[in-house]
């Protein structure tokens, strides 16, 4: 059965540009609950930690570049199927192919800066909250 939990982050592009607000709304409006927040900056060795994944990709350089470049709002969210409907409301990594109405088609300006982060699995969900929170700070 699919987990009931999801992690995010609005990306510096979205933070700077002013979408906090806007994309929140739009999260909370589709039914997911906040079971954590906070408004943070990564550090270039803590992204890169976080996308150790995409190491071997060209872009990773850049990628940590960007997602430690200014500050971002990291959050754990609970809905039932959760992963699977998040990525469906955030919509294709790169905006130009995202659905009509996904928050990517909405506020991203390009594949690398892409406005929102969304878990591609329950597994992944668990390490990347974990990565950002204590149990301490989650509240059910
Ligand atoms: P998603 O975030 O939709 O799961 P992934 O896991 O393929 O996409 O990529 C992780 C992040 O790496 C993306 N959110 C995006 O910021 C960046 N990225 C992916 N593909 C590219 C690319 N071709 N060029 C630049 N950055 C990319």
């Amino acid at each position: 059965m699919s987990g009931n939990r999801t992690f995010t982050m609005i990306k510096p592009d979205a933070v700077a540009s002013g979408y906090i607000g806007a994309i929140l709304d739009q999260i909370c409006g589709a039914g997911f609950k906040i079971v954590a927040m906070k408004y943070t900056k990564l550090s270039a060795e803590k992204a890169g930690e976080f996308y150790a994944v995409h190491k071997a990709r060209p872009f990773y350089g850049e990628l940590v570049d960007f997602m430690s470049s200014g500050p971002i709002v990291a959050a754990v969210l609970e809905k039932d199927n959760a992963v699977e409907d998040f990525r469906k409301l955030i919509g294709a990594t790169n905006p130009a192919e995202a659905e009509a109405g996904t928050i990517r088609a909405k506020f991203a300006k390009n594949i690398g800066e892409n406005a929102v982060h969304g878990s591609d699995s329950d597994e992944n969900a668990a390490i990347e909250s974990a990565f950002h929170f204590a149990g301490t700070e989650m509240f059910a």
